[in-house]
């Protein structure tokens, strides 16, 4: 036994040697008691992350229903944010504060504000095929919606209704250098905002992709240079972009092309009858770089302040073609090199490998074995396939490894994953997964160059996983180590959003967040704030026209009040509060919240946020800062006071609730000295070291040199009043003045353990 544990203490790392035997016995105790195997110890060691450590990789999951996004680092699965995006999110203050108002606003449907978003596929932005970092991209299936999302900050900045569908599914994904996002149709539907009978599904249903046009430059999407490819009405699927050889071309998938309404209420067999019925659907190939010539030509016809582009007109210009495909598809994944397109069938136990080269010969040969109704080319099957791969039952999405011709199949019936060779059809491995596998992701997997190493499986079920938690399970990512032969378990990650239908995986290190924000800065347009303030020079101001008032509030926030303290209004006025964080310090976020009023900003260092609304009703209503920002943060408050209408104030001044006397004053003034000690303790410490060597210390004391300034101007002040008596002033101002202290003294120290724990090293 001691000599197993001693193998695995190598396995995870312990350093065997003098002393090791108390460890591992510890390690058996603690393996005994919890029931692990060493294949469980070895799992952990791979994906256990001590504190202060960092992931590798970070994945951005869809949030499904709830709208949002969540990241979180690969291999510890610590869930690291949820970024709002289709819906308000309280924490970030997204949807509360007007800034994140007018994003969601954007995605307003016929007026209409939409309370949920489906979210299905995230897709990072590309150089030549790479992720770059830059932003996100993800769609909402239930009310055809695509969001950007700048990962500068990790917010959403922009989202875009699709004005002709009603309805989507293949979206988001980005062409090589992120000319264009794609959104494929789902449920066919009329263009035109108007009613037409099933009975001319036919004629005047329609699917479609629309093409969005992505400002690299502005980082937003320019609808005006955006337009959608008319489809039959065929239930297209989920698309890739073609790269390198396929750059130019993309590829949607379709089920149901039986072209069936339904009707099961008037005893007709139901959709899932009538849209299985065929052996094979269409794959679309459309030439994306043409359509997008012939829409700079002009070719195309607005249809709700977006262009079109017709089947005809794409037909005409041999930019759009058709292939069977396996039935009811789903996946459709493109190989890193651009020569390959993989497509599973649901209700088929194959994947197909079509090749590129093989339907563009076919294609410029006008090699076609039939049109479609609506006059559509379509290449044979057997003049565009590479290999038919028998890789088990209900497969859906393929993921591509590091290792040439290798990839990954999710096989949803079989609950399985299935690792094949696309080159020679071989199937190399499978596993067990739990349960009902959808979409699989590798790192990088969608990438000119993927990465391997790790694949997550995104579980439709968890039934048995986790505790109970009544009839609504958490929803399944299981993490796998693909870097050996064999796919190895390595952990379950409960999600409790769902449901998160695909997620990437980007190296960590190609990410460079911002830890703070340009001084005064609306981080929704990214613009200088016009209601930015600066120290000293808050104000407030009440403007009427005739009966209607309006009070506005240019206020800033810093450890530890919020500027104006009081807010004062009468019954009616509107009231605009923007609040500037004039921290530079790192995390200081502030929050700022008033009761019965869904005021609730973030306000993260550099940033102003504006809250808008009416003082309805008279009263008194304490507000208060909403993070935990600092030893004073619960002193972090103010009150809006509401008067009634007309009200006269009443005579006299603020009676403090305490007086103070020089003895009070001295009393303070001698803490202060004593903090003072404190302070130039730690200041000679660091300033004895390197502590210019780490980058986090720098910024550490320029806040504490920044907050000790604060200091001294209350010392002054102090100072002054009690020359002239004023006591009462004097040892409050002392008190600030020793507020400021107590911050620097708590910054300096976070230096100094930083610099213990990195080793800084004695220079003078
Ligand atoms: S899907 S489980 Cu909405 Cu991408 Cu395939
Ligand atoms: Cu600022 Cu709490």
């Amino acid at each position: 036994m001691l000599n197993k544990t001693l193998t695995m203490a190598v396995a995870i790392g312990v350093s065997v040697g003098a002393g090791s035997s108390a460890w591992s016995s510890a390690l058996d105790d603690v393996m005994k008691k919890r029931g692990l195997t060493q294949k469980d110890l070895l799992a952990a060691a791979k994906t256990y992350t001590p504190t202060g450590g960092r992931d590798e990789y970070l994945a951005f999951s869809s949030g499904g229903q709830s709208g949002q996004v969540i990241v979180y680092g690969v291999p510890s699965m610590r869930i690291l944010k949820y970024i709002g995006v289709f819906t308000p999110e309280p924490w970030q203050g997204y949807g509360f504060d007007d800034e994140s108002k007018a994003v969601l606003a954007q995605g307003n449907i016929n007026g209409k504000e939409i309370k949920f978003g489906d979210t299905h596929h995230p897709a990072f932005s590309e150089t030549n095929g790479e992720y770059n970092g830059k932003f996100l991209f993800i769609n909402d299936k239930a009310n055809p919606r695509i969001a950007v999302i700048d990962l500068h900050d990790f917010e959403t900045k922009q989202i875009v209704v699709n004005p002709h569908f009603n309805n989507e599914h293949g979206g988001a994904f980005v062409t090589p250098n992120t000319d264009y996002i794609l959104e494929a149709a789902q449920y066919p539907a009329p263009y035109e905002n108007e009613f037409v009978p099933l009975e001319q599904f036919n004629d005047r249903y329609r699917g479609g992709v629309t093409y969005w046009s992505f400002d690299k430059e502005k980082g937003r999407i320019d609808p005006s240079q955006s337009f959608t490819v008319e489809m039959p009405p065929y239930s297209q699927d989920l698309s890739d972009a073609g790269k390198f050889v396929s750059d130019g071309w993309s590829f949607t998938n379709s089920f149901c092309s039986e072209r069936y309404v339904g009707g099961i209420e008037k005893g007709r067999p139901p959709y899932e009858a009538g849209c299985s019925q065929k052996d094979t659907d269409f794959l679309h190939v459309v030439n994306w770089k043409k359509a997008a010539e012939l829409f700079k030509a002009g070719k195309g016809k607005p249809v709700n302040g977006m262009d079109v582009l017709s089947m005809d007109t794409m037909v005409e210009n041999k930019a759009m073609f058709l292939i069977p495909e396996p039935k009811s598809p789903h996946g459709i994944d493109v190989s890193p090199d651009g020569k390959y397109m993989i497509v599973s069938g649901k209700l088929d136990s194959h994947a197909y490998v079509y090749s590129f080269d093989k339907m563009m010969t076919a294609h410029d040969a006008e090699k076609y074995e039939a049109h479609d109704p609506y006059g559509i080319p379509i290449v044979s099957l057997k003049d565009a396939l590479h290999k038919q791969v028998a890789v088990g039952l209900g497969p859906l999405h393929t993921q591509y490894d590091s290792k040439p011709c290798t990839v990954f199949t999710s096989i949803y019936v079989d609950s399985q994953v299935t690792k094949w060779n696309y080159c020679t059809g071989k199937v190399l491995d499978k596993l067990s997964i739990h349960y009902n596998i959808g979409h699989l992701v590798a790192m990088e997997g969608d990438s000119a160059s993927p990465d391997g190493k790790y694949l997550i499986s995104l579980n439709k079920l968890a039934i048995d996983r986790f505790n109970p938690v009544g009839p609504l399970h958490p929803q399944n990512h299981q993490l796998i180590d693909i870097s050996g032969d064999k796919m190895e378990l390595l952990y379950d990650m409960p999600l409790p959003l769902g449901e998160p239908h695909y997620v990437v995986a980007i190296k960590a290190d190609k990410l460079k967040p911002a830890i703070r924000y340009k001084s005064g800065w609306n981080s929704r347009t990214d613009t200088r704030s016009k209601f930015k303030a600066r120290a000293g020079r808050e104000k407030t101001v009440r403007t009427c026209d005739g009966d209607n008032c309006t009070v506005e509030v240019f206020g800033t926030v810093i450890r530890s009040h919020i500027t104006p303290e009081t807010i004062e209004a009468e019954v009616g006025d509107k009231v605009i509060v923007h609040l500037t964080n004039l921290e530079r310090a790192e995390d200081e976020t502030h929050g700022f919240a008033i009761n019965g009023t869904n005021v609730n900003l973030s306000i993260e260092p550099g940033k102003t946020a504006s809250a808008t609304f009416i003082a309805d009703i008279e009263g008194v209503f304490p507000y208060y800062c909403t993070e935990f920002c600092s030893a004073l943060h619960l002193e972090m408050e103010g009150y809006l006071l509401v008067k009634p209408k007309g009200y006269k104030d009443v005579e006299g001044k603020i009676v403090d609730g305490t007086t103070y006397s020089k003895t009070d004053y001295d009393k303070q003034v001698g803490t202060n000295h004593a903090t003072q000690d404190v302070i130039d303790s730690v200041v000679k410490f660091i300033t004895e070291r390197n502590y210019t060597d780490f980058a986090p210390v720098k910024e550490l004391v320029d806040d504490a040199v920044a907050q000790l300034g604060f200091a001294s101007k209350w010392q002054k002040d102090s100072e002054a009043s009690a020359k002239s008596g004023d006591y009462q002033n004097a040892t409050l101002q002392a008190g600030q003045w020793w507020q400021y202290q107590v911050k620097a003294a708590d910054i300096g120290l976070r230096a100094k353990t930083y610099l213990e724990e990195h080793g800084a090293v004695v220079v003078k």
